[in-house]
Formats: structure tokens, C-alpha cells, sequence
């Protein structure tokens, strides 16, 4: 089924969807090595079998990838390449350049400061990002919309976003919030670190206080972390803050497991 859709001139949101699950066979969230050339193989059939030739983006892609076993693309990207009616996930991209961005449209739109990005809060974060973009929709397409981005990024299944699903949204080599993924601590754990670097006890860190914090843990974590990038991780972290006082629930989104 899924590969008939690559014959479609024009790609649903949720065609899309089934497209990226069938070509992820593994379930990780990417399209990379055999699963790649699979996808690049059938692609090409598909447009053949249904007289198409291949779009610009879709010969750029092939060109790149064909000889490349290390590929490996995510749902950014895929869109990218194919016809997707209303390329909704892309406006996500225009918007969000960099981490600080995706961080500052993170408070913003966690409206009640829950932690999660929940399907109303992301509804509300899509219709600005139509508005912007100036699409035409009316409320059947914003529902769409909203449940497919959210089957998309809602790896847990629990109904909802936190931030390191979204942050699947951000390219690759700006996506520190994977990384940080790698050095997630306990909440006692967190608990007691917060309270050692908030050094003036005023329950929130200042920016000084958590570059001190953050430098101490790249060079805990050097092989996850990159310590030339701290004060990227900072501007990032800082956008979280409340005019520069960053809380304790703030920095627990980035630091902390969900599960403590
Ligand atoms: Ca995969
Ligand atoms: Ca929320
Ligand atoms: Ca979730
Ligand atoms: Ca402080």
C-alpha cells in the first residue's frame, strides 16, 4: 500500500505518515542504511509505473544517497523529497532555524507550563504556523494536521509531546536535545545538582549559574557532549527561562528522566 502512494502527484498528510512507517522498518524514527535503498529503489519504480519523472528534489536525493550505505534521512527530510499536499511539517522547519528558536517556541507554546506539548497546545502552535505561512485551512484540515503531526512525533505513545520527540523536528547537527538524551539523570540526582550550582540559593539559575553547571558537564559526558558547544547548549537552555531566571521545571525538560 504504501509504496502505491509514492505514485500519487500529490502526497496526503497521512499517506505521508504510512509512508515514513513502512520504509522505518525498525521503528527508530529514520530511514538509513538498507531501509534507505530500499525506499530509493521502490521510489524510482513507483514513479516509472506511474509514468512520473522524477522531481527535482527527488534526482537531488537519489544523486546523494544512491551510493551512500551510511544514509540515513528523518521525517524532515522525507518530506522534503516527496509531493506532500501541504507540506505542513516544512512551515515547522521554516520556523524553527535553530534550537534557541525551537526552545523559545517550546515556552510559548506550553501554554500550561505542563512540560508536554499537548494535542489543543499544538493545534494552537499549527494554526499560527498556517496563518504565518498564509494557507488556506479550515478546521477538518488544522484537526488533521494536528493528529498527524502528532502520530508522527509521539514515539511513547502517550498522547502527547516532550521535548525530545519534538526536537526530532530540528536538523541533525543543531540537535543537541538528542544528545542530551544521553546524559538524562535520576530526579534525586537532578534535584541535588540544581540545588549545588544555584549557587546563591535564589531557586533559579541565572546564566552564569548554568554555564558553570553545563561546562562541568561536558566534561563529565566528553564523549556525548561537545564542549566547545556550551555556550550554544546555554543560549538554547536560557531561552526556556522566565527573562533569565530558569527554573527548576524548565531545566528538569532537558536534564532530567521522564520516568523520575
Ligand atoms: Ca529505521
Ligand atoms: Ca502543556
Ligand atoms: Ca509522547
Ligand atoms: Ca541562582
Amino acid at each position: 500500500m504504501a509504496n502505491a502512494y509514492l505514485q500519487g502527484v500529490e502526497i496526503s498528510a497521512s499517506q505521508f505518515l504510512d509512508i515514513f512507517h513502512h520504509y522505518d522498518n525498525d521503528g527508530n524514527g529514520y530511514i538509513e542504511g538498507k531501509e534507505l535503498q530500499n525506499f530509493i529503489r521502490e521510489l524510482q519504480q513507483a514513479r516509472k509505473q506511474a509514468g512520473l519523472e522524477l522531481t527535482e528534489q527527488m534526482k537531488a536525493f537519489v544523486e546523494e544517497y544512491e551510493q551512500n550505505a551510511e544514509g540515513k534521512i528523518g521525517i524532515v527530510e522525507l518530506v522534503q523529497i516527496l509531493p506532500t499536499e501541504e507540506n505542513f511539517l516544512l512551515f515547522f522547519r521554516q520556523q524553527l532555524k535553530s534550537c534557541t528558536e525551537f526552545m523559545q517556541a517550546w515556552r510559548n507554546y506550553d501554554a500550561d507550563h505542563s512540560g508536554y506539548i499537548e494535542a489543543d497546545e499544538l493545534k494552537n502552535f499549527l494554526k499560527d504556523l498556517l496563518q504565518k505561512a498564509e494557507k488556506q485551512y479550515d478546521d477538518k484540515k488544522l484537526e488533521e494536521y494536528t493528529q498527524t503531526t502528532l502520530k508522527i512525533f509521539d514515539s511513547n505513545n502517550d498522547g502527547k509531546l516532550c521535548l525530545a520527540e519534538m526536537a526530532r523536528l530540528l536538523p541533525d547537527q543543531e540537535n543537541f536535545l538528542l544528545k542530551f538524551q544521553g546524559v538524562k539523570m535520576a530526579r534525586k540526582e537532578f534535584n541535588k545538582i540544581f540545588e549545588l550550582y544555584d549557587r546563591d540559593g535564589n531557586g533559579y539559575m541565572d546564566e552564569n549559574e548554568l554555564d558553570a553547571l553545563l561546562k562541568d558537564l561536558c566534561e563529565k559526558n566528553k564523549k556525548v557532549l561537545d564542549i566547545s558547544k556550551t555556550s550554544t547548549y546555554k543560549n538554547a537552555i536560557m531561552a526556556l527561562s522566565d527573562g533569565g531566571k530558569l527554573y527548576r521545571t524548565e531545566l528538569a525538560l532537558v536534564l532530567c528522566a521522564d520516568d523520575n
